[in-house]
């Protein structure tokens, strides 16, 4: 090995990954009580959608028990659920979302 000759080490990895952030999904339930036009309401000024998509997540969970709504950060799922059933609590009906973890 010559003065010049510098011995370099096998490159390794020395950014450690970042984790992807967990993804939670907001879950809408069906009730009894609260009105349909009252849930696609709902759907469109808290969650954004179209009249076509919040009627169709609407009445899915009116027939299956429950749909899942978005998946999204931690953050944004449980703002959103809270903005969404403080809308409903102000005028009245019982309706229930929840945001899970996604296993
Ligand atoms: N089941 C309600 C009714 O018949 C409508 C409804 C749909 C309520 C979906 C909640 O998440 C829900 N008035």
């Amino acid at each position: 090995m010559s003065d010049n000759d510098i011995a370099l080490k096998p490159k390794t990895r020395s950014k450690p990954k970042l984790d992807r952030p967990k993804l939670y999904k907001v879950i809408l339930f069906n009730d009894d009580y609260t009105p349909r036009e009252f849930v696609v309401m709902i759907l469109k000024a808290v969650f954004r959608m179209s009249e076509e998509t919040g009627y169709r997540v609407m009445m899915t969970a009116h027939k299956m028990g429950s749909s899942v709504v978005v998946v999204c950060t931690k953050d944004i799922a449980e703002t959103k659920v809270k903005e969404a059933m403080d809308y409903a609590k102000d005028a009245g009906f019982p309706l229930m979302l929840t945001a899970e973890p996604e296993e």
